[in-house]
């Protein structure tokens, strides 16, 4: 794969003071000494671009600029430069040393708003002083984000991440595809979707619905089959799909009715990675080899839907953990937009497809629980890896496969 285009890449500016930590900060994001560091005020002159990965956001550029209290003519040139970083800015991070806040700091938040670009404040040097509390009810009064730093050790940099994931702009988190790019124009999907007890009465569930629009939307086409049904309907094809699609509550019979070289995933992998990254996710699925029984799993299901009979989330997937780890769990179950703010206490999550949230919400759950070291995985993935056939379920996502193949 290649890297994202720079163009491509949310650009987030650092603005703020000399010797405020704007570079530190920037090191310590990237993990590499990107810009010079030096108790020198000035010290960065010309912008410092860095391009990176920043999960949970995706592909972003870090610009580095000088600082903007600058006096004199060299000053002068300075501020000229870092001026032309607020033209390509999307999101703006203005680093406060150590709570100083006068009107060089007003100044920035007020061009960063008249432009309409989100701000994020991160007062940095933490360690030595904190903001006052009257400019902390300022910021909440203009609904200013903001996070508390100290570069040089690290601290706040989850928050920081968050913060960005939630200032930057919608359409920065467009979402990928749903399946359109895995079915070429004029080839064929199989869907199979089982009409169980659960199923609504005289209509198809939104991941259905969706990855139906999104073939057609393709130019690809696409049968619709009950699990008792594929194994006929595969063999009147006169070539194979190129993509089988199953409830992952059918997984095991639909693997085992459909040829081993036709790829097959499930309709909750199709939405975790749309709306999320399955990168992480597989993490979470290896995770569940590391499960005791006592061990405490939240299970997170978007919708908030009615469960009746063998809910997935209620009754199948506490049932086959228990199964697989041979013994009982402290399964929690949460729905809609209810997420606990503390996950420390939970093994493991595992998530639905999320087709009820947006992109944002789910990225910052990923985001939220990776920064409290508690792995989660996905509701399809999980009973693929329980099952025995991750391979299989990952083989349409070479980046998830690699991951796979890496942590095994
Ligand atoms: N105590 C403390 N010192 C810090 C922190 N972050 C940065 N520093 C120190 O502050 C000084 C300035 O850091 P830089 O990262 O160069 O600051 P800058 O904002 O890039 O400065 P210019 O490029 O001159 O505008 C350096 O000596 C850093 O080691 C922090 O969180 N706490
Ligand atoms: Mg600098």
């Amino acid at each position: 794969m290649l890297p994202a285009p720079k163009s491509l890449r949310l650009h987030i500016g650092l603005f703020g003071r000399r010797n405020a930590g704007k570079s530190s900060l920037l090191n310590a994001m990237t993990r590499q000494e990107v810009s010079i560091v030096s108790e020198v005020a000035g010290t960065t002159t010309d912008p410092v671009e860095k391009p990176m990965e920043l999960l949970p956001l995706g592909p972003v550029l870090f610009v580095d600029t000088a600082g903007i209290d600058d006096a004199g003519l060299l000053g002068e040139k300075r501020v000229e430069k870092t001026r032309q970083v607020f033209d390509r800015t999307d999101v703006g991070v203005l680093v406060v040393d150590a709570g100083r806040w006068d009107e060089f700091e007003l100044g920035i938040l007020q061009e960063l708003g008249g432009r309409g670009i989100p701000a994020v404040v991160a007062f940095n040097k933490s360690d030595l002083a904190g903001p006052p509390t009257a400019l902390l009810d300022q910021l909440r009064a203009a609904q200013t984000p903001w996070v508390e730093t100290v570069a040089a050790e690290g601290r706040g940099l989850p928050q920081l991440r968050e913060a960005l994931l939630h200032a930057a702009p919608a359409d920065f988190l467009r979402s990928p595809p749903l399946v359109a790019d895995l079915v070429p124009p004029g080839e064929m999907a199989v869907l199979v979707v089982p009409i169980d007890l659960e199923a609504p009465k005289g209509r198809l569930i939104v991941p259905q619905v969706q990855t139906i629009r999104d073939l057609l939307d393709g130019d690809a086409f696409c049968l619709v089959v009950k699990e008792r049904e594929l194994r006929e309907a595969l063999g009147r094809l006169n070539r194979p799909p190129a993509l089988v699609v199953t409830d992952s509550q059918a997984f095991l019979k639909v693997a085992a009715d459909t040829p081993p070289e036709v790829k097959l995933t499930s309709f909750s992998i199709l939405l975790a990675r749309q709306k999320g990254d399955l990168r992480p996710l597989v993490e979470g699925a290896l995770a569940i080899d590391g499960l005791r029984p006592g061990d405490r799993v939240l299970v997170a299901e978007a919708c908030s839907h009615h469960p009746i009979g063998d809910d997935i989330g209620r009754v199948k997937i506490p049932r086959w953990l228990k199964q697989y780890v041979g013994g009982d769990l402290q399964i929690t179950t949460v729905q809609g937009h209810d997420f606990p703010a503390d996950l420390a206490d939970y093994r493991l999550v595992i998530h639905c497809g999320a087709c009820m949230l947006n992109r944002r919400e789910m990225l910052g759950r990923l985001a939220r629980c990776r920064q409290a070291g508690v792995p989660i995985g996905n509701y399809g993935m999980t009973i693929a890896y329980t099952l025995g056939i991750f391979d299989r379920a990952l083989a349409a996502f070479p980046d998830a496969l690699e991951t796979y193949r890496r942590l095994r």
